[in-house]
């Protein structure tokens, strides 16, 4: 073996919790850490240690957190919802976002987390989870589209009140991956708003190293641009895994590597309705993606026509 393969990974996940972890994520409601997802965890881990080697420094208060590693950084940031104006929001959460990141020794950003209450209230342009975009776009500069990170916009319950922003930064670049399946998420028409959302399908991290990580991004039932199987929640759930798939051999054509459901550290399922839970079990039990990877967890899509999305990391094989 060569010294890369015997090195350790730069990037691993653990589906339990880990005091030396960059990230250390957990799943609870009710909590008010910047890394506590609010989302109530249904059924599998809950929490998700982002090991990422050494972390030199690392901060947290009820609003921010930090923490620096060798090759990864985290950047998190809480925005109140000053009466509710979600776009506003955006704007500022985005913004100090970019000015704690930008100018640092980690200045990319490979992978955004988003979480907010009552993504799917208002119509039309004023669906909050559109004027979330809008307020992203007006924020964000010329690098952050040039691809843009993976990402994940989901709604937590309750009354709206604050925006969680979660960003996994970097020394370099990673490859960024559309999903041949579905139009990218920049280019969607019109219909879906004013501003096209700004997340790429999925990214690679790791590319240059023995253990590459496949990061997929919040993955639904769109074909196209369209969402499908409206109303059939396993068949939404068939359709996302096809998209999973889908972005796993795009990935194996862009480096040379290949990616399996096996393969998978970790995965989060957001449901909208808790009642499909045993519906995603048996579905997901043919996937051969490790149950004990896999956390359940209540969530609004941010398409309020859909009822399930998935997104997780996949180590290459
Ligand atoms: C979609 O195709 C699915 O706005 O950052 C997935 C991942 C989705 C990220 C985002 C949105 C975002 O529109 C929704």
């Amino acid at each position: 073996m060569t010294p890369a393969a015997l090195a350790p990974a730069r990037l691993r996940i653990l589906t339990e919790r880990q005091d030396e972890a960059l990230i250390p994520f957990t799943f609870e409601a009710a909590a008010e850490s910047p890394l506590a997802i609010a989302c109530a965890p249904l059924a599998g881990p809950r929490a998700e240690a982002w090991l990422a080697g050494a972390i030199g420094e690392s901060a947290e208060t009820r609003g921010a957190a930090w923490a620096h590693g060798e090759h990864y950084a985290l950047v998190a940031v809480v925005v109140d919802e000053a009466g509710g104006d979600i776009e506003a929001a955006a704007t500022c959460a985005y913004e100090r976002l970019l000015v704690a990141v930008r100018p640092s020794a980690h200045p990319y950003l490979l992978r955004i987390w988003n979480y907010f209450a009552a993504i799917n209230r208002g119509d039309g342009d004023d669906e909050r989870y559109r004027r979330f975009c809008v307020g992203r776009a007006g924020a964000v500069d010329g690098m952050f589209n040039d691809p843009p990170p993976a990402a994940t916009a989901i709604g937590t319950v309750g009354e709206p009140g604050r925006l969680q922003v979660v960003a996994l930064c970097s020394r370099a670049p990673a490859l960024a991956l559309e999903n041949p399946r579905q139009t990218p998420a920049w280019r969607y028409p019109r219909e879906h708003g004013r501003v096209s959302p700004g997340f790429s399908r999925g990214a690679v991290l790791d590319a240059d190293t023995a253990t590459p990580r496949l990061l997929a991004s919040g993955t639904a039932s769109i074909v196209g641009h369209v969402s499908q199987h409206l109303g059939d929640f396993a068949e939404q759930l068939r359709e996302s895994l096809r998209n999973l798939e889908a972005l796993m051999a795009e990935a194996a054509v862009k480096t040379g590597r290949t990616f399996r459901p096996e393969g998978c550290e970790a995965l989060r399922i957001y449901l909208r309705h808790d009642a499909d839970l045993a519906a995603a079990q048996s579905v997901m039990a043919g996937s051969g993606i490790p149950t004990e990877r896999i956390s359940y967890l209540r969530g609004d899509v941010c398409r309020r026509e859909l009822d399930v999305e998935l997104e997780g990391v996949f180590a290459a094989s």
